[in-house]
């Protein structure tokens, strides 16, 4: 076993003294050190991930004054409204909060704006419906931390706001009787990354906890299904899968697992789905493309219908139309995408890439901005047209930081926001070339002041024969894997396999490997036919090995550069 891309030497000594502490083998202790986990404590903890390890959700700033104001309206009866965004992870806040506000008999509601005609975050239009309506409680979720003026006005019409969000705040903060986020600069909360269901998710256990007097654990046992949810947002918008939210996520992944709920039986039933999907691709390649799909109409959004179904004949017929439509969109953003690649230079040396394209849906500017992003392996801003203004969509590799970006180019913007590495604004379209010369100005600068370096993919040469049960019981130790959690690659020389029934299958070592689909096509071979060949693989969750590359053996060496293409 040879790693590749071995550690600092200082990196292997912290491996050693990590793999003495556990008593585990060397490999785990190094995959661990890659991840900048060096202490035992630490080591345990990211191996066992524990419920009971989430944080009290009171140590989050302001988090004690929203229970409060929450506990005054469900006494007095006051009508409630959730507000969202249109995104997975603001569609999974909207429900969970939903459902967790309604347990306490709650009369909610939900608004999450449509994108393309509204905007995001809070809209005078519908603080105005819902005063109409005798709203006097509005709570955010996964939106509204940069919308001062509307929170200023709901508060002016005697609608009283919390914020829920983990979008970075501006300088400023809403006037809002409680502004929870973690990103606050004044806020202690032991961990930041939260996604917004994650932020939603630490309210409704904070309610849950006080106003029903519940313990954590009491709470968990008759609320565990809500797992799913905030799994959902935190996948969904790829924040980091370490601290909380890889315990939401192997937890939430599990619980779906055993759901018996309408939706996720309806998804399954749609997609041809096996309805057991455990590991986090199966998410992003079947339940992320299906509830983005759900576009909101006045306000009504059919993902979020879908995900708080009683109703089992609604949930087919939702789940069917969200599946057409995501198909539909899917076409679209894969054809936007070829046309923008097409028409770009061949060499390329700026810092940022900012294509201006009058032709493409804004709906799928964020599809095609991320596959471009990936594939050139710097920050890419995607501008498009809507009606009277520009809407741009941004995605940066780990290192860039788009909002310090954005806030170089802010008098040019009606609206902006986001994270280091996604964000998006809107404009009026006589600024689009100051816009565009200032977020070039600004890329520059930025990639002067630091380096944009992410590590790669951990990889491993190994025999046939290192592949034991332990090497695949310390792999799947650290799964669920995903963002900034990669499974690590495992390259393989010279071995025998044939394409059989059940995959392929190594003689030499009788091992059965998986592959995708894509493989699968460029398998040539007759079936049965013993082919050598260089491979590369990965070891998923659920502990199946999966061949993502190869070549065939003796017709060229091991072809190491490409290897990442096709991993999953
Ligand atoms: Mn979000």
């Amino acid at each position: 076993m040879k790693i590749l891309n071995d550690l600092t030497e200082y990196e292997i000594e912290a491996s050693k003294a990590l793999s003495d502490a556990l008593q585990i083998s060397k490999l785990l202790a190094k995959l661990l050190v890659y991840r900048k986990i060096t202490e035992p404590d630490r080591a345990q903890e990211f191996l066992n991930p524990q419920l009971e390890n989430l944080h009290d959700p009171f140590l989050m700033r302001d988090m004690d004054k929203a229970v409060e104001r929450i506990r005054e309206a469900l006494s007095r009866g006051e009508k409630i409204l959730v507000y969202g965004d249109e995104d997975v992870d603001g569609i999974s806040s909207t429900a969970l909060l939903v459902d967790a506000l309604r347990d306490l008999m709650g009369d909610v509601k939900y608004i999450i704006p449509n994108k393309a005609h509204d905007g995001v975050g809070l809209r005078k239009k519908y603080i105005d419906r819902a005063k109409a309506e005798g709203i006097s409680l509005i709570i955010t979720v996964d939106c509204g931390i940069t919308n001062l003026s509307q929170v200023k006005y709901a508060q002016s019409i005697e609608i009283d706001v919390i914020i829920t969000d983990h979008h970075i705040p501006l300088n400023e903060l809403p006037a809002a009787i409680a502004v929870v986020n973690p990103k606050r600069k004044d806020d202690p909360y032991p961990f930041k990354l939260l996604s917004g269901a994650g932020v939603a998710y630490k309210l409704g256990q904070a309610v849950a906890m006080r106003l029903m007097n519940l313990t954590f654990e009491q709470w968990l046992s008759v609320k565990r299904q809500i797992l799913i949810y905030v799994m959902l947002g935190t996948i969904g918008d790829r924040v980091p899968l370490y601290n909380e939210n890889r315990i939401f996520v192997k937890f939430g992944l599990e619980e779906l697992s055993l759901s018996k709920s309408n939706w996720v039986f309806a998804i399954g039933q749609n997609n041809r789905l096996n309805l057991r999907p455990k590991t986090i691709s199966a998410i992003l390649s079947n339940f992320i493309p299906l509830l983005s799909a759900g576009e909101s109409v006045e306000g009504r959004n059919i993902s979020c219908e879908l995900l708080l179904s009683r109703n089992q004949q609604d949930a087919i017929e939702w789940a069917s139309e969200l599946y057409l439509t995501s198909q539909e969109w899917l076409y679209r953003a894969r054809k936007a995408y070829k046309r923008m690649k097409i028409g770009l230079p061949h060499s390329d040396n700026s810092k940022i890439m900012i294509i201006v394209d009058k032709d493409t849906m804004v709906d799928v500017l964020s599809y095609c901005s991320s596959k471009l992003k990936d594939g050139f392996n710097k920050p890419v801003i995607v501008i498009g047209f809507k009606e009277n203004s520009l809407i741009g969509e941004a995605r940066a590799p780990k290192g860039f930081d788009l909002m310090s970006c954005f806030e170089r180019c802010c008098e040019y913007f009606i609206d902006y926001g986001g994270h280091k590495c996604a964000a998006g604004f809107s404009s009026k379209i006589e600024n689009l070339p100051n816009i565009v010369k200032r977020l070039s100005k600004a890329a520059d600068e930025i990639y002067q002041n630091h380096s944009i370096a992410a590590r790669p993919q951990f990889k491993v040469e190994i025999q046939l024969d290192e592949i034991t049960p332990e090497l695949i019981s310390d792999i799947t130790q650290l799964a669920p894997f995903g963002e900034e959690n990669a499974t690590p690659i495992f390259c393989c020389q010279n071995v025998a396999i044939r394409h059989e029934k059940s995959g392929f299958y190594a003689p030499e070592k009788d091992i059965i490997f998986w592959a995708t689909r894509k493989i699968r096509h460029k398998w040539n071979f007759s079936f049965g036919e013993e082919v050598r060949v260089n491979i590369t693989f990965i070891i998923d969750g659920s502990g199946k090995l999966f061949i993502t590359y190869f070549t065939v053996a003796d017709q060229t060496n091991a072809d190491t550069e490409n290897m990442d293409d096709n991993v999953i």
